[in-house]
């Protein structure tokens, strides 16, 4: 019989490899996933009581906010915030610092969320997820609570990152640099099981994820690399197939177990794309890295770019690491579309039989 792990027990199993690990981190890692939980929740019950829909305000990025986001939002400050186990969170849904409540000490870890990603996604019942990423404080602990600069930490430094995605099943998946662990909510006992125990993502996938409407203002090496994965030549299993739900989440995590390339470039309306580095690309990066894979803007490793401020946009290009790295050499100019072999005679008969045509 296959041995049920619950999440709990694999974090403190994780943690147990680090002798002076005092298990705070490993509650911390509990409080994101009970918070997942109550999110969860909300998520699955929304049609029912009535949440769904514009909550009216706009977020930091002057973009609309739903009810849900709201509420995510909420549930993780509070589940997280009353422990007194960080010393400051970030929020994409929040414009400044999250510091802990008066009166809490505060603790050694920050953490830094998008408590529901894919937000335009929630009134048609499509996936939607969290994403979250963990570093260590670097501010004098004996400061009090943490400040900008504890959240303004490159990606390398996350000590655990990881997402969950509400869809057809709830998944919480994560890493704290040992691999990618991939657990399934059994909702008839509330617990997170193991169900992908490490994650390896495909060197070379067949699916790109881009947002293939915005083409006329997607730069050339981007247009390029489209026309070059829809070209067909069997030796690398071209044409792709395009998968885009527009949840980068749900998008992401197909393509970390199947393959592929999830790509939200710089346009000539975005110059630095759409998504956040602190909230979005750091967290997937080092997930994506961890399980093989590949993440850059395009020219840089996402891990290693400097962050200067909370709610920092960033192009991304992410996924199985042959296609990431195709992808950056048409970015950066470094490669010309092939010529497609098959299409020249194609065309040459072509001409012959409207000259024949001609002729008659
Ligand atoms: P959100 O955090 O406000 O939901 O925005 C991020 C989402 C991603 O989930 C998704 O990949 C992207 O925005 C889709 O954007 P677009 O509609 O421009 O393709
Ligand atoms: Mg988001």
């Amino acid at each position: 019989m296959t041995e049920l792990i619950t999440i709990e027990r694999h974090i403190i199993e994780q943690q147990k490899k680090y002798p002076s690990a005092t298990g705070e981190f490993s509650q911390l890692l509990a409080d994101v996933t009970f918070a997942a939980k109550l999110v969860r929740r909300e998520v699955i019950r929304a049609g029912l009581v009535d949440i769904l829909g514009a909550h009216g305000s706009m977020n930091v990025q002057g973009e609309e906010v739903k009810k849900l986001d709201v509420f995510a939002n909420e549930k993780f400050i509070q589940a997280i915030g009353h422990h007194g186990r960080f010393a400051v969170m970030g929020s994409e849904e929040c414009e400044g610092i999250i510091t802990p409540p008066e009166g809490k000490t505060s603790g050694k870890y920050v953490l830094l969320f998008d408590p529901l990603d894919g937000s335009s996604n929630i009134d048609a019942n499509v996936g939607v997820g969290t994403i979250f990423s963990i570093y260590k404080r670097i501010s004098d602990p004996t400061s009090g609570p943490g400040s900008l600069q504890d959240c303004l930490q490159k990606g390398v430094q996350q000590v655990a990152a990881g997402y969950v995605i509400y869809g057809s099943s709830v998944m919480l998946v994560y890493t704290t640099g040992q691999g990618v662990h991939g657990f399934t909510l059994d909702p008839t006992i509330g617990e997170f099981l193991l169900s992908h125990e490490n994650i390896t993502t495909p060197k070379r996938g067949k699916i790109y994820s881009m947002n293939e409407g915005y083409y006329r203002y997607f730069f050339d090496g981007v247009k390029k690399y489209i026309k070059y994965l829809q070209q067909e030549d069997k030796a690398t299993n071209r044409p792709y197939s395009a998968r885009y739900v527009g949840s980068l989440v749900a998008d992401f995590h197909r393509n970390l177990l199947y393959g592929g390339i999830f790509i939200y470039p710089r346009t000539k309306k975005a110059p630095n794309g759409k998504l956040r580095l602190l909230y979005e690309a750091n967290p997937l990066a080092f997930v994506c890295e961890q399980a093989g894979g590949r993440a850059t803007d395009g020219y840089r490793r996402i891990l290693d770019i400097e962050p200067e401020e909370l709610h920092q946009r960033t192009p991304l290009f992410i996924g199985s690491e042959e296609d990431v790295k195709i992808a950056e050499e048409f970015e950066q100019g470094l490669r010309e579309l092939e010529h497609d072999t098959e299409l020249i005679p194609k065309m040459l008969a072509e001409v012959k039989k409207a000259e024949s045509l001609l002729v008659k």
